[in-house]
This record gives C-alpha cells, structure tokens and sequence, in this order.
C-alpha cells in the first residue's frame, strides 16, 4: 500500500486531499500543530487525525524524511526529488558528503544528528 504523509494536514485543502486519497486506498498520516473544526471531526471520522499534534525533534527521524521526500522509494533522495522543498534544496550539498548527488539513510541520518544539537 502506498503511503503518504500530510504536513499540515489540518488544512482546508490538505484535508480534503488527505481524505480523498484515504478513500482511494493509500495509507495517509499527517502531522500539524492545530486542527480547526471542521477539519479535526471530519479526520477524526476516519481515523486520520495525527496521535499528537505539534513535533519535537525526536519526531524526525530518517524514516520521517524518507516517507516524504523519496517517491522511488528506493531508500535515498536525489536531486530531483528534492526539487521544490527549498530547505531541502538549500541543504542539499551540505548533507550529501560524499558529493554524489543521493542523500542516502546514512548522511540523512547525520544531518538530523546535526539539528538536533542546534535545537537544543
Ligand atoms: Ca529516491
Ligand atoms: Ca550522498
């Protein structure tokens, strides 16, 4: 099953797509820091509201980052796929250290390693 995973899934717009590919068979999960009514209920409803809102540091993990960013699937993200998350874009050549233009699990690993000691 393909999943996919909402930041700001309280939205007025990401809600109804959440739910609209919940209905066409793709596992959805979703992260915000507030859901308004009507969008908390009608998530609710299906069970696609998030545990918790809100997220912490320990929240990003590799894992995390891969669900939203590799479409392949194949465990890392290229360049193209980075393409149009402008933090991601901007971060690119500073996590990728072996410069072969792939952050794979081990460098994506590092680099939340690194802002986690800069949040603290
Ligand atoms: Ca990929
Ligand atoms: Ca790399």
């Amino acid at each position: 099953m393909r999943t996919v995973h909402f930041i700001a899934i309280g939205g007025s717009a990401m809600h109804n797509l959440a739910i609209a590919l919940h209905r066409q068979g793709f596992e959805v999960t979703g992260s915000d820091d507030e859901i308004f009514e009507p969008s908390r209920s009608r998530l609710d409803r299906l069970g696609l509201l998030p545990d918790k809102l809100g997220w912490s540091p320990e929240d990003i993990t590799p894992d995390f980052i891969l669900k939203q960013f590799d479409q392949d699937a194949n465990g890392s993200i290229s360049r193209d796929e980075a393409k149009g998350h402008k933090v991601l874009v901007k971060g690119f050549q500073l996590v990728d250290t072996n410069r072969d233009n792939v952050l794979d699990r081990g460098e994506i690993e590092k680099a939340i390693v690194l802002i986690r000691k800069a949040l603290k």
